[in-house]
């Protein structure tokens, strides 16, 4: 078996007779080239579906790719979850700057959905990152567009984004990665270092395996289920090379969970954020990942080889109290709307859990390793033209129930709440006066984030999802290149924008 150099250890299999074969036997010459990948790292669990990456080929990424339900394995349990193409996650795409994506997309849900490509800077109109799409149940679309040819490398994901309906699909299972290939994965420490995904989703099943209804989760607080997995396994177990370097590509594709990682007796050395590289490596003890955010870390294996946990640390992002009050004497609200235990929301601010095992594996020579010094330019952005700000709470509407609002209002599609120029620079402060903590997520561009409660942020990088804890102002730094039309903003607790708390953002030339 030949390893390419991005993916040394990934045995690349051609699956026979799967669906994989069945795509491949309708596809045009053209077709990008799909590989079901079975990770060395996956060995815990050897009954859990393959995963599939489609890669550009010929400056052309084009694939099937179908919503339905679908019965896979998921830990001890089979599981009806919601699926693209029949996996959870669902299959990795990757391209390069420059590429044309054309994804024939299929929905055999019993209910509306559409395509959001977060964090990748494409057209959000027409047939491209478009929110406002609705393709219905049974429909065919074909999305299409081109990546820019100076298009940041990194690790961007893809899900559905139809209001009303994300947190629910989204929980179902409906998450996948879309990576950028170009010059952070060019660098020679990081072709070096062993690649792997972590695609970290939770879900709530009942005893015969369906999803949960709504009307048992915690959605004002944000759903979270008790079964927590790593690319579709419950405690998976990983592998770092013994003596040389890991790089681990995170996303939280959870709807409301909130990922605080440490890796037993080793440190995490941040190399990009969600928009790509940062300048140089970020050597941190431990990462919080919120939904939606990515970031990509490398771990080397020096330590004494034995079983390493990777856990999650416990974490209180607020909870919504019974007629929503305030958070109480510096804790939180006890209970919240659907009291404690497994259904009660909000689990991960209680003991840490372990999330996986991490083993050594594979001996590389010391002194052919090292951590890069330099990994990119992330350029300072110039003085804003506009500042605005954005004011994160919730409220009662008679009939509605909770609302969750941005400046006070809630999420209507057909107004523009915010209208901005084209080529321009704005900075948006966004501040939390609500009781939980808030991922404030933008479509369509990255920005950098300026300062926290006035305290200016330490490391540049290119992000598209910053937390906005409860109590805080955030100022972030936008600028508007390329595309016009109507996107949005919202927080990426998904129950949350569901629920109201999202803004439409028109940019105009
Ligand atoms: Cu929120």
């Amino acid at each position: 078996m030949v390893l390419t150099k991005l993916n040394r250890r990934q045995f690349l299999i051609l699956s026979g007779g799967s669906a994989a074969a069945v795509l491949l036997s309708q596809c045009d010459t053209s077709r990008s080239q799909e590989n079901a990948v079975s990770s060395s790292s996956n060995s815990n669990n050897s009954n859990s579906p393959s995963q599939s990456v489609y890669t550009s080929s010929n400056g052309l990424l084009e694939l099937d790719l179908e919503a339905r339900l679908s019965s896979v394995s998921l830990g001890s349990q089979t599981a009806q979850l919601l699926t693209y193409n029949g996996q959870i996650p669902a299959p990795r795409l990757e391209a390069q700057p420059g590429d044309k994506v054309r994804i024939r997309f299929t929905n055999n849900l019993d209910e509306p959905t559409n395509l959001h490509f977060h964090g990748l800077h494409i057209p959000f109109t027409g047939n491209a990152d478009n929110i406002f799409l609705n393709i219905e149940s049974g429909e065919t679309f074909t999305y299409e567009f081109d990546i820019p040819t100076n298009h940041q490398a990194g690790t961007f994901w893809y899900h559905p984004h139809r209001h009303g309906l994300v947190a629910k699909q989204l929980f179902g299972g409906l998450a996948g990665l879309f990576v950028i290939r170009g010059e952070l994965d060019e660098i020679p420490e990081i072709q070096a270092a062993q690649e792997e995904f972590l695609v970290l989703q939770d879900f709530a099943l009942d005893e015969s395996g369906n999803l949960l209804d709504e009307a048992q989760l915690a959605l004002m607080t944000g759903r979270e289920g008790d079964i927590i997995t790593i690319n579709g396994q419950t405690q998976p177990q990983l592998t770092i090379p013994q003596n040389g370097w890991v790089r681990w590509r995170i996303v939280n594709a959870s709807p409301s969970r909130f990922y605080r990682l440490s890796l037993e007796g080793h440190p995490f050395n941040v190399i990009a954020t969600d928009g790509g590289a940062v300048a140089k490596p970020i050597p941190q003890s431990e990462v919080l990942l919120t939904p939606g955010e990515r970031v990509e870390v490398l771990v080397q294996g020096t330590a004494e080889a034995k079983d390493y946990r990777l856990v999650n640390l416990p974490y209180n992002r607020g909870r919504m109290g019974m007629m929503g009050g305030g958070r109480m004497g510096g804790g939180r609200m006890g209970g919240g709307m659907m009291g404690g235990g497994r259904m009660g929301g909000n689990p991960s601010d209680e003991a840490p859990t372990t999330l996986a095992t991490v083993r050594y594996q594979d001996a590389v020579a010391t002194e052919s390793v090292s951590l890069p010094t330099q990994l990119a330019d992330v350029p300072e952005l110039p003085e804003p033209n506009q500042v605005r700000q954005f004011q994160l709470n919730h409220g009662m509407s008679p009939g509605m129930g909770m609302v969750f609002l941005i400046n006070g209002k809630p999420f209507e599609g057909d107004r523009v709440d915010t209208q901005v120029r084209l080529n321009t620079v704005e900075d948006w402060e966004i501040v939390n006066t609500g009781m939980m903590d808030h991922p404030f997520h933008v479509h369509g561009n990255a920005f950098q984030v300026i300062s926290r409660n006035n305290t200016p942020e330490r490391d540049r990088a290119w992000k598209d999802t910053v937390l906005v804890k409860t109590g805080e102002t955030v100022r972030i730094r936008m600028p508007f290149r390329d595309y016009t039309g109507k996107t949005v903003y919202h927080c990426h607790i998904l129950d949350h924008e569901d629920l109201g708390m999202m803004g439409s953002l028109l940019i105009e030339a």
